[in-house]
């Protein structure tokens, strides 16, 4: 008998927003960003997420605070509490993993299930994921999407179809039209760039997309052409990989405009550690290897990483990681992103 597979994607709506109306009730209803501080107008750095009521204003997360400030100053603007993100983040999964066979970790806010042992059929999972978004909601005051579809790729672009608090269901005989009408940057791993590419010689549909060759998208995109061709197809083999620990922590930050700002560079790291290091200090972990991240405005990236010591001290990672970035700093080109992470986690 051929297995069914049943995979569930949770991801919980407006994540940060929504933490921060749960706790401060006076902002129910209101239009809530989450990010930079706006500072009326001239603050710096960019939106992190917005409740849907900041949404019809036209705010977006990535979008530069000033933006955001100019689209909606009567939003109310909260600064980032990551501290707070991850505990919550941790709370859910406890929920969410003990209605799996398997579970594994997408994001901060996103979980993918494997529950084909435990539902018989879509009818089933359907109802558990009913379940789950209630239990949720009791539990954390908080709502969530779920895709219901028979792979990965499916059940994630599923979630996202009828945010917030939905439920889609997207059953095999039905992959091929679900996905048809939808624009190629729907498909995992299509960003501005390759859609640019594909739009210039008209293929805007995911539908296009299916009639190129499997060759022909190799010829053009390498080993991602391929993979290109199967999502066309909704095809998706990989499987649900338990991560029961953290494998790195980190973060990075793309500049509002490329930079060669040396100060700039360098504070904006020293912020990307001080988050990252209050996010490993609050999951009680310490870290051995620090490795940064610097893509240049050619999108030429490269890295270069450390090992010490074993410590959860962030002076450590602050003066580990200058070191490291300072000689990526003499190139010519101008700075478009820097990253920052540690790795060779222990509790
Ligand atoms: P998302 O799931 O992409 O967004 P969301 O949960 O805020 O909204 P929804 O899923 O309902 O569309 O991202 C999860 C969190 O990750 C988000 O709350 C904040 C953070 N985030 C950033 O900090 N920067 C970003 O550019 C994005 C996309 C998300
Ligand atoms: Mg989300």
């Amino acid at each position: 008998m051929e297995q069914k597979i049943i995979i569930l994607h949770i991801d919980l709506d407006a994540f940060y927003a929504s933490v921060e109306e749960r706790d401060r009730p006076e902002l129910k209803g209101k239009p809530v960003v989450v990010g930079a501080d706006p500072k009326d107008g001239r603050g710096r750095g960019v939106v992190s997420t917005s409740n849907y009521e900041a949404r019809k204003y036209g705010v977006r997360s990535g979008m530069p605070i000033s933006i955001a400030y100019r689209k909606c100053p009567k939003c109310i603007f909260i600064p980032v509490n990551m501290d707070k993100y991850v505990a919550e983040s941790l709370e859910c999964q406890q929920i969410f993993r003990k209605h799996a066979d398997a579970f594994e970790i997408g994001g901060i806010d996103e979980f993918y299930l494997d529950v084909s042992k435990r539902c018989k059929n879509f009818t089933e999972a359907v109802a558990l994921a009913n379940s789950i978004k209630s239990e949720l909601e009791e539990k954390r005051k908080i709502t969530c999407s779920i895709g219901v579809a028979p792979n990965k790729l499916i059940s994630k672009i599923a979630a996202g179809k009828h945010k917030p608090n939905g439920v889609t269901v997207v059953r095999q005989d039905y992959i091929l039209d679900f996905l048809a009408p939808m624009d190629v940057d729907e498909l995992l791993g299509v960003g501005p760039k390759t859609k640019f590419r594909l739009n210039e010689i008209n293929i805007y549909k995911i539908s296009d997309l299916r009639n190129i060759s499997k060759p022909q998208l190799i010829e053009w995109f390498g080993k991602f052409g391929s993979v290109l061709y199967d999502e066309a197809r909704g095809i998706d083999e990989s499987p649900i990989v338990e991560k029961w620990e953290t494998k790195s922590i980190g973060r990075q930050t793309t500049f509002e405009r490329d930079t060669k700002d040396r100060k700039k560079i360098l504070e904006t790291l020293a912020e990307i550690i001080s988050d990252t290091i209050t996010q490993l200090k609050s999951e009680k972990l310490k870290y051995k290897t620090i490795t940064i991240k610097v893509r240049y405005e050619d999108f030429y990236t490269t890295s270069k990483a450390k090992t010490i010591l074993t410590t959860d001290d962030e002076k450590t990672a602050q003066l580990t990681a200058r070191e490291l970035l300072i000689p990526f700093l003499e190139d010519e080109r101008r700075v478009r992103l820097i990253g920052f992470s540690v790795s060779k986690l222990s509790s």
